[in-house]
């Protein structure tokens, strides 16, 4: 039986709140009675399960950190943790729980007017309205300020041209928040589902996170008033503070998909039995599962200290950085060997291994890559940057 727990080879169980635990123990249950059943089929039919969003709601997954507009308060390791169970039942479950949060309501609360947060950040809490984050474009997303999509200003409207690329919940979303280069800078916008001139289309064919949805955005001379720009974000600093709210949430994401993989991997090992013995009791597959214990265990460690600093305001950047670098690669490679682990039963979807390592093969590359956090982390280390 999958769980939230295996392994805890330090004892972090010790290390959290009890407020902490009961977060992460609903979120768990509602993984093992409500995603873990569904999401192979999802990922095998292309579907995003939207069906699971009044529930996520409903256990206050939007915003959960936000002490307002009707979400829950809780601490960034409780946020974190939910973050590790959604991504122990699928990345792409997770993915959205991200986006919604940490793409979509942070900049509204951050950088939003009054009236954009009452008008957006109840419905968001709720489920009622879903958010997208447009910042990549097609011609490359690892350098964002060298953007091409612009806003003009023209009367009392904003008027955006140019297309974004890669767009979790792009066409499904009620509203996108849009980032786009102006004279005065790089601002961000409200763009409303049905605006004319603004137009989505679904990005088909993917081997990866395909229990998501993502779709490329146009702008076509779209029109949006100059109530929809968000007043209070300027610069490549603004949407680069909320990739950091999300590159958080991915950082526990990681290791939660490597526990399941580890775990199927263990309780395969326990039971298939060969040349005369169960797979545990060779010294080969022993060092294996260390190995993955040993990572996993580092990378639950990097989360909670990370955690805690976020707590106290202490976290910065480039610490995000290389947590999500860190525990991403662990998830990916642990996926792969847990894969290995299971011989030919591991190209199955049956098992989940192969799945969060074709999902991982997205994580891995969104919210920068994972040289992109290694320049991060080295431009930290040295003083300059070498992007
Ligand atoms: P740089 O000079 O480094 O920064 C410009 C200003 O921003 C500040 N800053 C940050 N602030 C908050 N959080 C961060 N993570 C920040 N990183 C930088 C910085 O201090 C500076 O402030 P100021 O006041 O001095 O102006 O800018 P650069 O152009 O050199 O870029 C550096 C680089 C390469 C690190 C940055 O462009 C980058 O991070 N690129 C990667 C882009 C990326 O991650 N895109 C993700 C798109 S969204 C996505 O993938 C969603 S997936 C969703 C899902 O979960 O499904
Ligand atoms: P590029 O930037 O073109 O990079 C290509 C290669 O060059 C990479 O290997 C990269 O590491 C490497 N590279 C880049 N710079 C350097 C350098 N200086 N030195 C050496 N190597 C370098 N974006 C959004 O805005 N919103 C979303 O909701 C969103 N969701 C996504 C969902 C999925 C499933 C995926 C796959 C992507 C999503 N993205 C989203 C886009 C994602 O953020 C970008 O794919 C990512 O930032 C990398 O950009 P790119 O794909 O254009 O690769």
């Amino acid at each position: 039986m999958p769980d939230s727990k295996t392994p805890d080879f330090y004892n972090i169980e010790s290390m959290l709140s009890e407020d902490e635990r009961q977060t992460r123990d609903a979120v768990a249950r509602f993984v093992d009675d409500r995603v873990l059943p569904i999401i192979a089929e999802c990922f095998e039919k292309e579907r995003f399960p939207d069906e699971l969003v009044p529930e996520m709601a409903e256990l206050g997954l939007f915003g959960p950190t936000f002490e307002d507009y009707g979400c829950a308060g809780l601490n960034s390791v409780c946020y974190g943790l939910i973050m590790q169970e959604l991504e122990r039942g699928d990345s792409g479950v997770r993915s959205f729980a991200s986006v919604q949060s940490g793409l979509c309501m942070f900049p509204i609360h951050a950088y939003g007017s009054d009236e954009q947060k009452q008008r957006w950040l109840p419905d968001m809490a709720r489920g009622k309205a879903i958010g997208c984050f447009g910042l990549t474009e097609p011609d490359g997303g690892s350098d964002p300020g060298a953007m091409k999509t612009n806003a003009k200003i023209d009367g009392s409207d904003w008027v955006l041209n140019g297309a974004k690329m890669w767009i979790t919940s792009g066409t499904v979303a009620d509203v996108a928040i849009v980032w786009a280069m102006t004279d005065d800078g790089l601002m961000g916008f409200l763009v409303e589902k049905g605006t004319p001139g603004y137009t989505t289309r679904d990005i088909k064919h993917k081997m990866s996170l395909r229990a998501s949805i993502t779709s490329e955005l146009f702008f076509d001379n779209c029109r949006i008033p100059a109530a929809n720009q968000l007043p209070n974000a300027k610069g490549l600093g603004a949407p680069l503070s909320c990739l950091t709210q999300a590159r958080y949430g991915i950082a526990w994401g990681g290791i939660g998909a490597a526990m399941a993989c580890y775990q199927e991997a263990l309780a395969f090992c326990r039971e298939r039995n060969l040349f005369g013995s169960p797979l545990t009791h060779k010294q080969h597959m022993q060092i294996r599962l260390a190995d993955m214990a040993r990572r996993i265990t580092t990378g639950q460690l990097l989360a909670l200290q990370l955690g805690r600093l976020k707590d106290k305001g202490e976290m910065h950047h480039t610490h995000v950085s290389l947590a999500k670098w860190n525990n991403v690669r662990v998830g990916v490679d642990i996926a792969r060997e847990a894969r290995d682990i299971l011989g030919a039963g591991g190209i199955s979807v049956e098992c989940c291994p192969i799945r969060h390592m074709l999902n991982l093969e997205s994580v891995i590359t969104y919210e920068g890559t994972e040289t992109i956090h290694q320049l991060i982390v080295g431009r930290e280390i040295t003083g300059t940057a070498a992007f």
